[in-house]
């Protein structure tokens, strides 16, 4: 695959250890003079990227991240202020957000600095989430006036409580990488200089499995979030049942009752 050129991100191809023909997918925020504000253009890029990646068939893990000082501090607010309700609802920006939430691969956030409100919210639309010391989370939405819009008072709830998520929402306050680990919000804070290097090697693990296995099981633990229990096990219980056709079932059962590591192939 050629990889296109981008104005607002970075994206690159790296080979998993150990693993042949296998790599993960790193996009990178790189819009440093904005804090990597996620404007139109950048939203636009990092859907393309996601959707790329998300369909080559060499990658079987995403990592999203931003720079040691910014994830990304929200979206572009100069793009914002002029809006009216007409206008926002008639440009309909959220079917980028709604195409990130239909990427099949498992995406590891890699969060240092600010990951201000639609940083935040598009880090929670991450399925795991590895956070420098120094990463600083938080909805500020209601200091400007707006309440968040990209998810947040959904995904934030469901992460930490209501509670908690009320209170963030309506203080707008930040809070650091520690308080997000002790509400659930990540899972794992490591020295700054570590953040990338740490969500890479979890991505590392994670390539190691049935590629099918990992779009399935994402699939059903995305789906407690949206139904009832009895719809999500229903669910799961699909997946589940769907597994028993692939190769890469028979062989990583096999695998284990011959002691063996097992060589998953997607199929
Ligand atoms: N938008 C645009 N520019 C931003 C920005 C932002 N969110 N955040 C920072 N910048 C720009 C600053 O304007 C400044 O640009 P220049 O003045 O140099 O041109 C540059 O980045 C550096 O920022 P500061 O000078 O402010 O740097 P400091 O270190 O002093 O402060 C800060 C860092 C992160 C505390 C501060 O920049 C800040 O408070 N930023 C705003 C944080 C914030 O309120 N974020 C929430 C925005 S609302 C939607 C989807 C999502 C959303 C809405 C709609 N649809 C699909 C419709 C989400 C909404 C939000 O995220």
């Amino acid at each position: 695959m050629t990889m296109t050129t981008y104005e607002n991100i970075l994206t690159a191809k790296e080979a998993v250890p150990g693993l042949a023909g296998i790599n993960i997918g790193v996009v990178t925020l790189n819009r440093p003079k904005a804090l990597n504000a996620l404007c139109h253009d950048l939203m636009n890029e990092l859907v393309d990227a996601l959707t790329d990646f998300d369909k080559d068939d060499s990658i079987r893990v995403i990592v999203l991240t931003g720079s040691e000082r910014a994830f990304a501090a929200g979206a572009d607010i100069k793009e914002m202020s002029d809006e009216t309700t007409v206008s926002i609802m008639s440009k309909d920006r959220f079917a980028t957000w709604d195409r990130i939430r239909n990427i099949k691969k498992p995406i590891i956030a890699a969060i240092s600095g600010y990951a201000l409100g639609g940083g935040c919210e598009l880090t929670m639309m991450c399925d795991i989430i590895i956070a420098s010391e120094s990463a600083q989370f938080g909805q500020p939405e209601i200091s400007i006036g707006v309440i968040p819009g990209a998810g947040g008072t959904q995904r934030l709830t469901r992460a930490v409580g209501k509670y908690r998520a009320m209170e963030l929402i309506l203080t707008g306050r930040p809070f650091t990488a520690n308080e997000a680990l002790e509400m659930g919000l990540v899972n794992k804070v490591v020295p700054t200089e570590l953040f990338l290097d740490e969500a890479k090697s979890m991505a590392y693990q994670i390539s190691q499995k049935s590629p099918l296995a990992l779009q399935l099981a994402k699939e059903a633990v995305l789906k407690s979030y949206d139904g009832t229990l009895s719809e999500g096990l229903q669910f799961e219980r699909k997946n589940f049942y769907m597994l028993f056709s692939s190769e890469d079932q028979k062989e990583g059962m096999k695998a284990f009752i011959e002691k063996r590591k097992a060589t998953f192939t997607g199929k």
